[in-house]
């Protein structure tokens, strides 16, 4: 690998991958160009602010200078394209490989020989060899003799104090050995952590879908058995609690309202769908999804029980949401249990309002008091370290009458003591 300092890269997508990625090659030397469609995020970029909530980027991009631009044809000046756009489903889980298609397109049209091309996106199995080499192949390109492909699943954990782009362990996979050399040195320039190199690029692939499969399947799994506990009488959490006081073989998760995110409720139907075409049936998978994505309707049954407790209708109730974002301390709305809970609760024609500190433009009041003045009921869906810190007096005070814990994270003995009706999810 050439010495960083000659090197040019070219980072396509500056979201909470690419951004910090762009960031850290010319924190290491690179020459760095981002590529981004939308020009608010380019413009603020280049004043140096970041346009996203995210500590790595705040305080590391004024230390670089990156050439974003909008214009794909810095593309050629690079000798490493990495390409981290989204990969979403549609309202149909379908997957949605647009902006990876789009992405490849803008390479293959401005390819500088010997270029490699780096796909962090999340993709299933397959999709490289299937969906993006022939877009290469279409314009005569050809793998190892005019340009090298490979994939480095993106790992970053939005939110996360501890794990980033500069120590976070990482699987590559190429088509050839000179592919798979080149970005295996690419990686262990600029991340100071295990770059595992693997047999394939679809077992490449096939590693970040697992991971997140295993996440979703095992989160389903106490999902499950929080709403089978609610009718046994057992405390879900205090279980997975004594569970996990086993030193091996155990790694517990936690039942929520809902799973929300670019990664966990999206990945396994990537692996769903392509598993289809090859006549496999991935049974199990799918459960797990369907289990996950009945926890918001769950959410407001336990608030409708609660109602029916002290007899009020949900209809005309005054209920307050704590929170949009689908994490907790971060301003993220990707698949956010938060808003099919309050679809749901409209339905019911009860009276809504919202509060996220990281969503002001969203929320129906300006802070935390009024939404407790205007509420009886309340569903907490997320876990926002201000909301974890209200005093259940505060509650008490505000005359809350019942307050359903979507995220088990509130102190139910204390705001049992005063007389508030506390639901937990399995809790
Ligand atoms: N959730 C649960 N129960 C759990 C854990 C999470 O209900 O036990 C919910 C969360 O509330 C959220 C959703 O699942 O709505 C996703 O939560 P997450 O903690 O998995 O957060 P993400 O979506 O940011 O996932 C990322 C992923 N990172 C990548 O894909 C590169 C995932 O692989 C990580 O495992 C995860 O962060 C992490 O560990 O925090």
């Amino acid at each position: 690998m050439k010495n960083n300092k000659k090197q040019t890269v070219c980072v396509i997508g500056l979201g909470y991958v690419g951004l910090p990625l762009a960031i850290q090659c010319a924190l290491k030397g690179y020459t760095v160009y981002g590529l981004d469609k939308d020009q608010e995020k380019i413009k603020k970029i280049r004043a140096g602010k970041s346009p996203l909530k995210d500590k790595f980027i705040e305080s590391n991009l004024p230390k670089v200078s990156l050439r974003v631009d909008a214009d794909e044809k810095v593309i050629c000046q690079a000798d490493i394209v990495l390409i981290c756009v989204p990969t979403p489903v549609d309202k149909n889980f379908y997957p949605n490989l647009e902006p990876v298609k789009s992405a490849a397109e803008a390479v293959a049209k401005n390819l500088k020989k010997g270029q490699l091309v780096i796909v962090e996106s999340t993709i299933n199995p397959g999709v490289c060899e299937e969906v993006v080499e022939p877009i290469f192949a279409a314009k005569g390109y050809r793998i190892g003799k005019d340009y090298e492909m490979a994939h480095c699943p993106e790992r970053i954990n939005p939110g996360d104090p501890k794990w980033n782009v500069t120590n976070i362990n990482r699987v590559v996979g190429s088509f050839t050995a000179k592919g798979l050399k080149k970005a295996k040195e690419f990686y262990e320039s600029i991340i100071d952590a295990e770059i595992y190199p693997m047999k394939t690029i679809r077992a490449a692939e096939a590693v970040k879908i697992m991971e997140n499969s295993f996440r979703d399947i095992n989160i389903a799994f106490v999902n499950e058995l929080a709403k089978s506990f609610d009718r046994l009488g057992i405390d879900i959490v205090d279980v997975i609690r004594g569970a996990a006081t086993k030193p091996f073989s155990f790694m517990p998760h936690w039942p929520s309202c809902g799973v929300g995110g670019h990664c966990i409720p999206v990945d396994p139907y990537y692996l769903i769908e392509r598993a289809k075409l090859s006549g496999f049936d991935h049974e199990f998978l799918k459960i797990a999804r369907k289990i996950n994505n009945s926890m918001p309707e769950y959410t407001v049954e336990i608030l409708q029980d609660a109602l029916n407790e002290i007899k009020k209708p949900m209809n005309g109730v005054r209920v307050g949401i704590l929170g949009l974002s689908y994490k907790a301390n971060v301003g993220d709305l990707r698949e956010t249990p938060s808003l099919k809970i309050i679809d749901l609760i409209k339905k019911h024609k009860a009276r809504v309002e919202v509060f996220d500190p990281y969503f002001p433009q969203m929320s129906t009041v300006k802070n935390l008091k009024e939404l407790l003045r205007r509420s009886e009921a309340i569903v907490l869906a997320t876990d926002h370290q201000e909301f974890k810190e209200i005093l259940p007096e505060i509650f008490y005070q505000h005359k809350i009458k019942v307050i359903v814990d979507g995220k088990n994270c509130l102190n139910k003995e204390a705001l049992k003591k005063y007389g508030i009706i506390y639901k937990g999810i399995g809790h």
